[in-house]
């Protein structure tokens, strides 16, 4: 009999070029997993139309974020990766869901609050509602773990209470997903102001440092990053976040532990942290790149693994939805 696997379910938004904070936070876990585990991996669209733009380049940023994720080391034959908006079930559970949701808990969304301070001019009911679709994304396919950078654990916490609320008027509907947050750059911070989250939408560039970024703007990127006048290499977040952010950056890139980076830097200068930072970044990030290019120009292999992986997660998307349009009462269509 065939082994039954856990399942994964996680995704990222192609709401711009994806950053090392993406990677670290999410990608490379997913990577990590995808032999323990029945993986599905979603480029979320949906989402990504919470905020405007431009309809071509939205498409390119879809495109190009399924090339990053085989690039990344994500096997489409072993996992199933798609975009969201291909599996209109995504859409058809949100709705469902939201009747099962109050205001009062999406308003208090830390993301949702950020969001529309920083969009002031749109901030639009998909923004608000945005949590739902995520729980629908991640609930419709009896998902196990959801392996996820620290910003997106409230989101998940949501996510299971609409699930159990669910569960507990219809009797168990949905299984009720873990998150994993990596120990070590769960929350890879801006290089310029390392109190904020690094993100791939911020307006100065100079904040993250984009997969697809050339070495000279990575390097670049590295000795800007803001550090300290102390010129210790020594992990404290709270008195030395910059820093501290660079080593978390070095440390995921390299395998190595904090304190072992600690000790390696001992005595050395900024100059010369700040160069092999650099480095580990572009060590990780050259073949990822070179893949990336490669397979951005092979159209026809990209719209196959789309096709092929949006066939799949609809079957068992529709499964999960079928069960609970008859649980809430809707006639099965005849
Ligand atoms: N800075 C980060 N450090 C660690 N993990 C991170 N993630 C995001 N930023 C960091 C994780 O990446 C995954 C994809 O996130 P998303 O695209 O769905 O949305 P997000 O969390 O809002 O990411 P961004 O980059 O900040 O996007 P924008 O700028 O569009 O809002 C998630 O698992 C997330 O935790």
């Amino acid at each position: 009999m065939a082994e039954h696997k856990p399942r994964i379910f996680s995704g990222i938004q192609p709401s711009g070029n994806i950053t090392i904070g993406n990677y670290i936070g999410a990608i490379s876990n997913w990577v990590r997993l995808q032999d323990e585990y029945e993986s599905i991996y979603c480029i979320v669209d949906l989402h990504a139309l919470t905020v405007r733009n431009e309809p071509a380049e939205l498409r390119r940023r879809a495109r190009s974020l399924l090339a990053l994720y085989i690039a990344c080391g994500l096997d489409p034959a072993k996992n199933i990766l798609f975009v969201q908006s291909h599996v209109p079930a995504h859409a058809e559970l949100t709705w469902v869901l939201n009747c099962y949701t109050y205001m009062g808990e999406l308003s208090r969304m830390t993301q949702y609050k950020e969001k529309s301070a920083r969009h002031s001019e749109n901030i639009n009911a998909g923004l608000f509602d945005y949590p739902v679709l995520m729980a629908s994304d991640i609930l419709l396919y009896q998902t196990d773990l959801v392996p996820i950078g620290e910003d997106q654990r409230q989101h998940l916490e949501i996510t299971r209470d609409i699930g159990e609320r669910f569960n507990n008027v219809y009797g168990d509907v949905f299984k009720i997903p873990e998150a994993y947050i990596p120990k070590v750059g769960a929350r890879i911070m801006s290089l310029l102001e390392p109190a904020a989250k690094m993100s791939k939408s911020d307006e100065n560039v100079n904040n993250f440092i984009s997969i697809l970024d050339p070495p000279d703007v990575i390097m670049r990127k590295c000795r800007r990053a803001v550090t300290d006048s102390e010129a210790e290499v020594r992990f404290d977040e709270t008195n030395k976040p910059g820093v501290s952010n660079l080593m978390t950056i070095y440390a995921c890139m390299t395998g190595k532990g904090i304190p072992e980076v600690e000790k390696e830097f001992d005595g050395k200068g900024y100059g010369d942290f700040k160069q092999a930072v650099g480095q580990s970044v572009l060590d990780i990030l050259a073949p990822i790149q070179d893949t990336h290019a490669r397979l951005m120009a092979d159209k026809a292999y990209l719209d196959q693994v789309m096709a092929g992986g949006a066939a799949r997660a609809e079957g068992l998307a529709r499964r999960t939805l079928q069960k609970v349009y008859k649980k809430v009462g809707l006639i099965p269509r005849p």
